[in-house]
């Protein structure tokens, strides 16, 4: 980390939404305080059972060369993990995350169990913005990222400040190798700069509950887990009302057979939680092929 290094801006998850909101939009981060406490860790902690015991069908174990431990990740559980569900439609959580986006609407995007397993040094995560991979255009897409663990400073994500504002979307990284071509990567878009130079960056140490709410645009990092814990977190990806699907080449996760270019992503696998128009007959629809 080169930049100078300051705390990702905290608040109390029942503080002045409007403060926070004004943050979110001028820093691109916002910590949420302990927004969740032990009973649904536990149901999270449940799905993560139920997830590597075969419930998903799609959780990818990697182990670095050199690594003793595996990092492990899983997108869109939700839709074979009940415990995940029950985090996603009752918790709190869509009530923290809908009034930031400003935003008639909120609908799922999709979740991520991302598990840093004790001595996995070399699951580093590279600068890159989330809004790279979806095919989607708009601003109002949000990560909100619940750490399971303690996180020390020294493996806790790292944020550039401000780096959403200006919408420059860059070219998708590969994860497992940077120096390797992603394969839905778009040429005509900019690389992804790796060197920050003296920008400030925004980092804290988190505890178990804490809940960091980002985004798409917002350049992001993260170091591997060179120490003898876990470190694990679900975050849970949303979008709001002036997001459209464009087309673009993009993993199966971000995708359904249903969307229509230029129109909103609202389907069975995209479900509708939130709206102004609270009689809106697509809210709970994609629970009919779940339950
Ligand atoms: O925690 C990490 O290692 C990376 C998480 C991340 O970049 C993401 O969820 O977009």
């Amino acid at each position: 980390m080169t930049g100078s290094v300051r705390p990702v801006p905290s608040f109390d998850p029942g503080e002045d939404t409007d403060r926070i909101r004004q943050t979110l939009q001028t820093d691109g981060v916002v910590l949420l305080s302990g927004a969740f406490d032990r009973t649904w860790l536990d149901v999270i902690e449940t799905g993560i059972a139920d997830a590597l015991g075969g419930s998903s069908a799609d959780v990818d174990v990697v182990k670095r060369d050199g690594d003793a431990g595996a990092f492990s990740f899983s997108s869109g559980a939700w839709r074979s993990v009940e415990p995940f569900r029950r985090f996603i439609f009752d918790s709190p959580l869509a009530d923290l995350v809908w009034p930031l986006l400003h935003s008639s609407s909120l609908t799922l995007f999709y979740d991520f169990l991302l598990i840093k397993e004790p001595l996995s040094g070399g699951a580093s995560t590279p600068w890159h913005q989330d809004h790279s991979y979806y095919p989607l255009d708009g601003t109002k897409v949000v990560n909100s990222w619940v750490a399971l663990d303690h996180i020390p400073l020294e493996t806790s994500l790292r944020f550039l400040h401000g780096s959403h504002r200006d919408q420059t979307l860059y070219r998708a990284v590969n994860f497992e190798n940077p120096d390797r071509e992603y394969r839905h990567a778009r040429p005509e878009l900019p690389e992804t700069p790796q060197a920050v130079g003296d920008a400030p960056i925004l980092s804290s140490p988190l505890r178990p509950g804490d809940t960091l709410v980002w985004w798409s645009h917002t350049l992001h990092s993260a170091p591997g887990n060179h120490l003898d814990r876990r470190r694990a977190a679900f975050s849970v990806n949303w979008v709001g009302d002036d997001v459209v699907y464009n087309g673009a080449a993009a993993l199966d996760t971000y995708l359904d057979d249903s969307l229509v270019v230029d129109q909103p992503i609202i389907s069975e696998s995209f479900p509708l939680v939130r709206s102004t128009s609270a009689a809106d007959p697509r809210i709970g629809q994609a629970f009919s092929g779940h339950e």
